[in-house]
């Protein structure tokens, strides 16, 4: 299979807005070759000048695996443009089939060369946020095996950010949840993730260390979600909130 073929069309298709075949309904490829074909596609945007801001976790929660039917932790990349300014307006026109999840999100302080070890991460993070993940399989009717997930950068389209909080380890039992125009639509705990985020920003570090990602300064890590994701509506106010770090907005137009 041509690894660098497989990266142009998940892109065009996130481009354009159009979903594909699942790549493994024509090819059988291994995680690592899903990987390559991850890191192929956005070095196609960071040569169209996108920056890359950090790291999403995806599968760090039963909710989510049980809804997309995968059954282990996944990792993709940010880039700048799928930053949505909190309380600014996300266009439906833009993606193919997107749904909206509340997560927790790190904000990392110092450059991470390696593993960090969980007790160790403090003094790697200086910021901690209710943060809202934008995902849009470019995949039709959003169907995926694990290798097809990760060759497609995990889903990623977007996030919002909320107001940085000092960080804290107490964040393992924090309510978390997501409202559409003021009616919850979800509903969960930090405790359904990974039992603690801090031990997803803690996989973070080996597994970017394991395919030699960089993980910078500056960078933001979004923990994954605690409960299933919902499909945008136009004309929708979305909003998350985790208890004790605040609440982030968008606008669906
Ligand atoms: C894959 C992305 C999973 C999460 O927070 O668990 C994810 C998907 O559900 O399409 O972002
Ligand atoms: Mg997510």
């Amino acid at each position: 299979m041509d690894l660098l073929e497989a990266a142009k069309k998940l892109d065009q298709a996130a481009v354009l807005a159009q979903p594909i075949e699942q790549l493994t309904k024509q090819n059988e490829f291994t995680l690592d070759e899903a990987y390559e074909i991850q890191r192929l596609a956005i070095a196609e945007r960071l040569d169209r000048g996108e920056k890359l801001i950090g790291l999403k976790m995806g599968f760090t929660s039963k909710a989510k695996m049980q809804q997309m039917g995968v059954h282990d932790m996944i990792w993709g990349r940010l880039t700048d443009t799928m930053l949505i300014d909190n309380g600014a307006n996300a266009e439906l026109a833009k993606y193919i089939h997107p749904r909206s999840e509340p997560e927790i999100c790190f904000r990392i302080s110092k450059d991470i060369n390696g593993e960090v070890a969980l007790e160790d991460l403090d003094e790697y993070v200086d910021g901690i946020a209710t943060a809202i993940e934008i995902i849009d399989s470019r995949f039709e009717n959003f169907k995926f095996s694990l290798e097809d997930v990760v060759a497609d950068n995990c889903s990623s389209i977007g996030l919002a950010i909320g107001e940085w909080q000092k960080p804290s380890r107490e964040i393992k039992e924090l309510q978390m949840s997501q409202s559409f125009n003021g009616e919850n639509v979800a509903e969960g705990s930090s405790a359904d993730i990974l039992g603690d985020p801090w031990k997803s920003l803690q996989a973070a570090t080996r597994l970017a260390a394991k395919y030699k990602e960089p993980i910078k300064a500056g960078h933001v890590i979004m923990a994954g979600a605690a409960t299933a994701a919902i499909f945008l509506k136009p004309d929708t106010q979305v909003e998350a909130i985790v208890e004790k770090l605040g609440s982030v907005q968008f606008h669906v137009v």
